[in-house]
């Protein structure tokens, strides 16, 4: 009796605080997911404390500075003033706090192995000032099973039972950096719980501050919803890229092809080809289910063949420039090629796994002297060489050949028509043009 009473306050406790907006709110991980997030409850009235391992960052938001571009600093600097957020790297602050989302990077390592080092590091730093009371949600993309097989039994080992004396949820990320329509208060929000208990808290924490809550079943379920959302994408993108490859062998234009295809106003959704797959998620997300299928002896045959066909983009590219140099008595040996465009997708500056790097690597490795144009990305360091950004429509017109890797919208492609001897159109940016220098994809 005394249990289901003490359990039975514990819930209530917290939800009281919640649905008061005393509770107090911690953010593990100020990133492009976590730093929005913080923003949000704060806005609504929370107090919210960020935590991050790293000092700078920390100073920085305390100065009310955001290092991330989704959150103008503005923003940070009001709701500093207000003492509504602080951030500090100091995870004692935990014993005070009663929710946490953990928002860390979720690499894979060069073995194509999940790396949960950050994971595992913000976990043992809060277990260290562990309470009852408290709502933990992991928000890292991950594979199946990491909330009730490596945060569960860290915090129940202290002798904390999930559901009673504390709440335990996974809950996606949906960030897409610079997206224009969808940010954090507006792409609804999955949420399970390793109990039902669990999943009620986290359900009722993020509708105070986000639009729409989607609760469902358990923490595996909402794992793996974010793996089929991107696994879903990569698969597409290997799909289109395959018949790139294939309308190339057979001289016909892809992009007609999914323009005219796209015209079906059901059961299609176009994917485009391109230089290779870029960015944090969608490469890398798939094969932390794949590594996790494997371990059930379910090998993830679709994501293991569209991660080859995607990564070997960047090589069907550099011939695609070899063969147009040859076309024109040229070599790549000793050619000056200028890559317009190297973040990983248009109008942003990142540059994590951009397809780009591997399309100069391969060109210098095949004896081309290399050079680019990025409005986002001013200088870029690879292999122990370093490249600055040079001017699109000079540095094109000394160059044998422009190869158009990320079609940001702000470059001069009609300029570049006039200035550019010869330009390979790896994204179809040049579709406005006809001209015997234009090679696509
Ligand atoms: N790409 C193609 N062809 C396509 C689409 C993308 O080659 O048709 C390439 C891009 O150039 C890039 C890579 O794939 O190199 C990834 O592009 P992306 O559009 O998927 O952008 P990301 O990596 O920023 O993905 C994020 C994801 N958001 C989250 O995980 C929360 C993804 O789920 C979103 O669908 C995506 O943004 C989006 O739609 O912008």
């Amino acid at each position: 009796m005394q249990t289901a009473l003490k359990v039975a306050g514990i819930f209530h406790a917290l939800k009281e605080k919640i649905e008061a907006r005393t509770a107090k709110v911690g953010i593990v991980g100020l990133g492009y997911v976590g730093l929005p997030l913080a923003v949000e409850f704060a806005k609504v009235g929370f107090t919210v404390t960020g935590i991050d391992v790293q000092q700078s960052k920390v100073e920085g938001l305390n100065r009310g500075e955001s290092h991330v571009q989704d959150v103008p600093s503005a923003e940070i600097a009001k709701l500093v003033n207000e003492k509504r957020f602080s951030a500090t790297t100091d995870f004692s602050v935990v014993r005070d706090l009663d929710t946490i989302n953990i928002c860390v990077p979720t690499p894979l390592r060069k073995t194509k192995d999940p790396d949960m080092s950050f994971i595992v590091s913000a976990v043992e730093a809060i277990a260290k000032h562990f309470h009852p009371g408290l709502l933990v949600i992991l928000e890292s993309t991950t594979y199946p099973g990491t909330t009730d097989e490596l945060l569960l039994p860290t915090f129940e080992k202290l002798g904390f039972q999930a559901g009673e004396d504390f709440f335990l949820c996974f809950s996606p990320e949906r960030v897409d950096p610079g997206n224009p329509v969808y940010q954090t208060f507006n792409t609804p929000k999955v949420v399970g719980g390793i109990t039902p208990a669990c999943t009620e808290m986290g359900k009722l924490f993020f509708s105070q501050a986000l639009e729409t809550v989607v609760p469902v079943a358990n923490t595996r379920v909402a794992e793996m919803v974010k793996l089929l959302e991107n696994t879903f994408r990569m698969i597409n993108i290997g799909l289109v890229n395959e018949m790139a490859l294939m309308c190339d062998g057979m001289g016909i234009n892809v992009w007609e092809v999914i323009d005219a295809a796209a015209t079906k106003p059901f059961g299609f959704m176009p994917f485009y080809p391109g230089p290779g797959l870029g960015g944090h998620c969608i490469p890398i997300d798939p094969f932390y289910l794949s590594w996790k299928t494997k371990q059930s002896g379910i090998e993830a045959r679709f994501i293991e063949l569209a991660g080859y066909i995607n990564g070997n983009m960047p090589h069907f590219v550099v011939d695609k420039i070899q063969t147009a140099l040859n076309q024109h008595r040229k070599p790549v040996n000793g050619s000056h090629i200028h890559v317009a465009g190297v973040a990983y997708k248009r109008n942003i500056d990142d540059m994590r796994e951009s397809p780009a790097l591997d399309v100069i690597l391969l060109l210098k490795k095949r004896g081309a002297v290399v050079s680019y144009s990025d409005p986002f990305v001013p200088s870029l360091k690879l292999d122990g060489f370093a490249l600055q950004a040079e001017p699109l429509l000079e540095s094109a017109a000394k160059a044998d050949c422009v190869v158009i890797v990320t079609d940001h919208t702000d470059f001069d492609y009609k300029g570049l028509l006039s200035s550019a001897k010869l330009i390979v159109d790896t994204r179809n940016a040049m579709k406005a043009f006809q001209s015997e220098k234009i090679v696509r994809l």
